[in-house]
């Protein structure tokens, strides 16, 4: 597979935290009819099954409007569903079992918290990176301090593959994470809390612009 690129700078992520005023598919529709181009699906607190189920669904919707789909946390699921890759955390498989698991032609991307991290994912073949959080969040206890944008910038300078910043990322902020080294923003919660989230995504698609590097 030639080196991986992300479509567009926003990395739409689906994820109901917990209170589906929206169920996923229901947020996967509107965040692909605002003009996403990829979009992780990430699903907690499910059986394997329900997963499977969601992801199944999201898959169609997804296919429908030409978008990338990424499955968070599982090679298994990205596989059974034929997504487009699956984004791994530090404790989920490590990139050279999920390779095995995927083959060459998906995408793997790896959470990574500090330069070591971000180091290890690139030397086992990682597609890209996601780097944070980046500013404080809500949505997840990582375990980690806000990072901010001049250890971004440091892990910019430390590896080749694209990079997708998160954790606390606005509209307004976007701008300044992509300018700093970020080659994509992710954001739930400045997303799937909006009143209109298909218009939200549609500003978020205009407004940002892919960075020179
Ligand atoms: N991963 P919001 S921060 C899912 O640092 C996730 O790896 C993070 O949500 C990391 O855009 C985060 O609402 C939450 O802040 C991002």
């Amino acid at each position: 597979m030639p080196a991986f690129r992300f479509p567009h700078p926003f990395y739409a992520i689906v994820d109901t935290l917990g209170q589906p005023e929206l169920s996923y598919t229901e947020l996967a529709q509107q965040i692909c009819a605002g003009g996403a181009k990829l979009l992780q699906l990430r699903v907690k607190e499910h059986s394997t099954r329900d997963f499977l189920t969601i992801a199944q669904q999201v898959r169609t919707i997804c296919r429908h409007y030409d978008c990338l789909l990424i499955i968070n946390d599982r090679a298994d699921v990205a596989l059974a569903v034929d997504a487009d890759g699956a984004h791994l955390g530090q404790d989920d498989l490590p990139v050279g079992a999920a390779r095995r698991v995927l083959g060459s032609g998906k995408v793997i991307g790896v959470s990574t918290h500090d330069p070591e991290q971000a180091r290890a994912a690139a030397r086992e073949g990682a597609d890209y990176i996601g780097f944070g959080p980046l500013f404080g969040t809500q949505t997840k206890e990582t375990g980690y301090t806000a990072r901010g944008l001049e250890q971004l910038q440091e892990i910019r300078r430390l590896v080749r593959i694209p990079i997708v910043a998160i954790g606390g990322i606005t509209i307004e902020r976007a701008p300044l994470v992509l300018t700093a080294g970020a080659d994509a923003v992710a954001m739930i919660s400045e997303i799937v809390r909006a009143p209109d989230v298909a218009a939200r995504v549609a500003v978020v698609m205009r407004t940002l612009t892919a960075p020179p590097h």
